[in-house]
């Protein structure tokens, strides 16, 4: 009896060593289909649990060595693992918190093992967006911007600025540090309804889970909680004697807004202190060509826009003119730097 006892407990014993040797982290690796699950997630079986019908009750582990909580991965909130191959899809986020995501296979850059995660999101049109992925085991994750194509060489830049926190454009985020965040954000344009960004996830070194931020922000120019447009199309309309904020920032380098005063107009843009604006002044069609300014015809009669620059970066740019007409446009170009601004006419 007493040897029993003492071979069961041994049996017991070993199996408690086994179960904390095993990395509950990363459960199985090495699947093909790169569904991971661990058991405390489906209620499966244990696999270090005897399979012969004979149960082993089992025991809590010792206080002093907690369980840390099992790894999930349900990539982007999707059912599981969010495809390795660019040509396989991608799982699409919508603004919010991610924190069930993993790299759970090899990090030995194999391309039949490793885990690669694909992501893509939409921005709308004006929206600044920043995207920030952080690890949250002992994992050095990198993130690669791909075109539409899944490509990371033919990305524009000229168009589609993207920052790193620091503001320099990079396809390739990687601060090479175990444990710390990679981000990317962008400020969009009006040109079109909105934007898609495609990036993949995948490990530099270790494996583990990671959360992803996606957070969006509308502009707020004229009032209007969006982004004026890039054209007198487009435009945002003003009250007289009102001041309204707006933002010009990289993507968006021109906001358009509708002013309704006949008569002598002053039109006074306050920008902070890096951005530097122009203005082009429209008439009520819209049209560049047949604006009446008494004042800026004897400078400029061939133009069809009328440009105003005369101020630097930081400092009031201010024009005033004569209309017969009710309605007005003016459209603030971005010449240098960004930032914030004011705009008051009357
Ligand atoms: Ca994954
Ligand atoms: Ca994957
Ligand atoms: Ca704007
Ligand atoms: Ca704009």
């Amino acid at each position: 009896m007493n040897l029993k006892k003492a071979l069961g407990f041994s049996i017991t014993i070993l199996a408690l060593l086994l179960l904390a040797g095993c990395d509950p982290q990363f459960g199985p690796s090495g699947t093909d289909s790169g569904q991971v699950s661990t058991p405390s997630d489906t209620g499966q079986q244990d696999p270090l649990q005897p399979s012969d019908g004979q149960t082993i009750e089992p025991s809590p582990p010792p206080a002093s060595q907690p369980t840390p909580p099992p790894v999930k991965e349900l990539d982007g909130n999707s059912p599981g693992d969010s495809p390795d191959k660019f040509q396989d899809g991608q799982v699409e986020l919508l603004p919010g918190e991610y924190t069930d995501n993993a790299l759970l296979r090899n990090d030995d850059f194999d391309d039949k093992s490793d885990d690669v995660d694909n992501y893509k999101f939409k921005v709308a049109a004006g929206d600044w967006f920043k995207l920030t992925l952080t690890p949250v085991s002992e994992l050095d994750p990198q993130i690669l911007i791909h075109d539409e194509g899944g490509k990371d060489k033919t990305w524009d830049y000229t168009y589609y600025y993207v920052g790193n926190p620091t503001g320099q454009p990079q396809f390739k985020l990687n601060s090479g540090i175990v444990g710390k965040e990679e981000s990317f954000w962008s400020q969009m344009s009006t040109e079109q309804d909105s934007y898609t960004y495609y990036f993949s996830v995948m490990t530099v070194k270790g494996k583990g889970a990671y959360t992803l931020q996606l957070e969006t922000k509308k502009q707020n120019d004229g009032s209007a909680g969006k982004d004026a447009g890039e054209k007198p199309a487009k435009a945002i309309s003003l009250e007289a004697g009102k001041e309204y904020p707006g933002l010009l920032n990289f993507n968006d380098m021109m906001d358009c807004y509708k002013l309704s005063t006949p008569g002598r107009t002053t039109v006074t843009v306050t920008p902070t202190e890096k951005l530097d604006v122009s203005f082009t002044l429209h008439d009520e069609g819209g049209k560049d060509k047949t604006w009446d300014l008494t004042y800026y015809k004897k400078t400029d009669k061939k133009a069809s826009t009328f440009k105003i620059n005369d101020a630097d970066t930081g400092l009031p740019e201010s024009v005033t003119w004569d209309t017969t007409s009710s309605t007005q446009f003016v459209c603030l170009k971005k010449e240098k730097g960004s930032g914030d601004y004011t705009i008051k006419y009357s």
